[in-house]
């Protein structure tokens, strides 16, 4: 195991897997590797490589610093999947990803592709940052797991589902990293500044908050843009990990209602998360909506706890605090 040092935009000065020839190749997580498009838009681009093994200096003008976010958050997200889920990669192979940084010009966006194998992070524009932070790479690399476990298509409401995924193994990842400079928070994309005003892209506690995203599940919502069809089940997230009502986290403050009216009482965002994750690769396939993730997280939580469990109740309170019934 080889490590450098990397001064990032995000998250402080941190620890990479890199080669002892000076590359960004995590040689301990199957040799993840962090490349430059240097404002390119097609092909692999370039690997990063030395004179040293420190990497960027804090700030977006040099081009290493992106490329230290992104290979952290991406060693991040392996280390959350493989100590949390005992899952090795993206594939559970052990085989890592890789990815781009500095893609195209002015470019306020970060997607992944099954086709590469690969993530990729535009610089921002205007106020909009890099997006290079710790839960955008984990939502990106969580669409790597999706397409190889549940396969949920990202149309409808499993395209919900999918999206919505993303976003729970975001603010897992982020929580579970501990890093000082970004905490974990039920927020997405909140150190990107995409609105220009402080906001963050979404908000799991109350999706509505971004006055796009739904709270709760309605007939129908299988026909919005799966980044809003995807909010009742970050909302019942929020719920099962931290039980609904008003509460500070991190100096974040929350107020999570239900749409029932009846409280729900949280299990934590660990069993939460474990739920999740056991049902995604256990439970669901790639049509599942939102009343086959009831059951599936359902059946999952009665195998886990058993069925007269309060985490089995907890599970049944957050899909009817998001409109998800029997
Ligand atoms: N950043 C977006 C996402 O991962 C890209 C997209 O629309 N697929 O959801
Ligand atoms: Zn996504």
């Amino acid at each position: 195991v080889h490590e450098g040092t990397g001064n990032t935009m995000y998250s402080g000065q941190v620890t990479l897997g890199t080669a002892p020839s000076y590359t960004l190749t995590d040689t301990a997580r199957g040799n993840h590797k962090t490349n430059n498009l240097n404002r390119g838009t097609s092909g692999a681009g370039t690997l990063f490589s030395g004179p040293d093994d420190t990497w960027g200096d804090g700030t977006p003008q040099n081009a290493e610093t992106a490329g230290a976010d992104a290979h952290y958050g991406a060693a991040l997200t392996w280390d959350y999947y493989k100590n949390v889920h005992g899952r090795s990669g993206i594939r559970g192979d052990g085989v890592g990803a890789y990815s781009r940084v500095h893609y195209g010009n002015n470019y306020i966006n970060a997607f992944w592709q099954d086709s590469c194998f690969c993530m990729t992070y535009g610089d921002g524009a205007g106020n909009a940052k890099p997006l290079t932070s710790i839960d955008v790479a984990a939502h990106e690399m969580t669409h790597g797991v999706t397409s190889n476990t549940a396969r949920l298509i990202y149309s409808g409401e499993s395209g919900g589902l999918n999206e919505a995924t993303s976003d729970i193994f975001a603010a897992a990842v982020e929580f579970h990293a501990g890093n000082a400079q970004d905490v974990g928070d039920y927020l997405v994309g909140e150190k990107i500044d995409i609105n220009g005003n402080g906001t963050p892209l979404r908000y799991m506690d109350k999706p509505s908050k971004d006055s796009r995203s739904k709270d709760a599940w309605y007939s129908g919502i299988g026909g919005i843009d799966v980044h809003y069809s995807s909010g009742p089940a970050n909302h019942w997230y929020y719920l099962l990990s931290e039980g609904s009502g008003a509460k500070t986290i991190n100096g974040v403050n929350y107020d999570s209602p239900t749409s029932d009216g009846l409280p729900v009482t949280g299990i934590g965002r660990d069993k939460a998360s474990l739920i999740w994750f056991k049902a995604l690769t256990t439970k669901f396939n790639s049509t599942t909506n939102y009343a086959g993730a009831r059951t599936g997280t359902l059946a999952v939580a009665t195998e886990l706890y058993g069925a007269n469990s309060a985490e089995v109740k907890a599970v049944t309170d957050a899909w009817a605090g998001i409109n998800v019934g029997s």
